[in-house]
């Protein structure tokens, strides 16, 4: 697994297999990223101006990627934010649970892919800012 990690989320590197025709990316789960893959999701058709995210969650994981264009993914640990802009197919975010994460600047076109470690589960989501502050510092 190529991981690396200078801040709040990981990076991960897909390998890319080039030869004339074009280049090829693939990834596994428990080998390219850190999970086996339970849900893979897309976000595309997505206005210029438009904010996604604006939550956290309690168990989920996650690692997004720009499969087209570009956007900005700010991540949050209740302490420090940082800023992630993603833009390459190959290159992709970690984000760890109890991360709250906002995505925008979404380019014309852009298409998000997301792959996830566990199926879709409202109940995991924090989507109020203040309980993600008290949740993530244990009070
Ligand atoms: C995240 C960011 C990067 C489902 O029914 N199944 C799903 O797998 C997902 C992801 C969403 N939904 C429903 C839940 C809402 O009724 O789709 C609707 C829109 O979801 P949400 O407002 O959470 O979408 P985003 O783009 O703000 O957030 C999504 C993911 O939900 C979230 O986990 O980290 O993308």
């Amino acid at each position: 697994m190529k991981t690396s990690s200078k801040g709040l989320a990981g990076l991960i590197d897909l390998p890319v297999i080039t030869d004339p025709r074009g280049d090829l990316t693939f990834v596994e789960g428990c080998n390219h990223v850190p999970f086996d893959i339970a849900r893979v999701y897309f976000l595309y058709n997505v206005p210029v101006d438009a904010e996604r995210g604006g939550h956290a969650h309690r168990e989920l994981r996650q690692v997004i990627f720009a499969l087209s264009g570009s956007f900005r993914v700010s991540v949050d640990n209740g302490q420090t934010r940082e800023e992630y802009w993603l833009r390459d197919p190959r290159k992709g975010i970690l984000v760890e649970r109890m991360i709250w994460r906002e995505m925008d600047a979404f380019s014309q076109g852009a298409v998000c892919m997301v792959l996830a470690s566990h199926p879709y589960d409202e109940g995991d989501y924090i989507r109020d800012h203040s309980t993600f502050l008290k949740e993530v510092s244990g009070s």
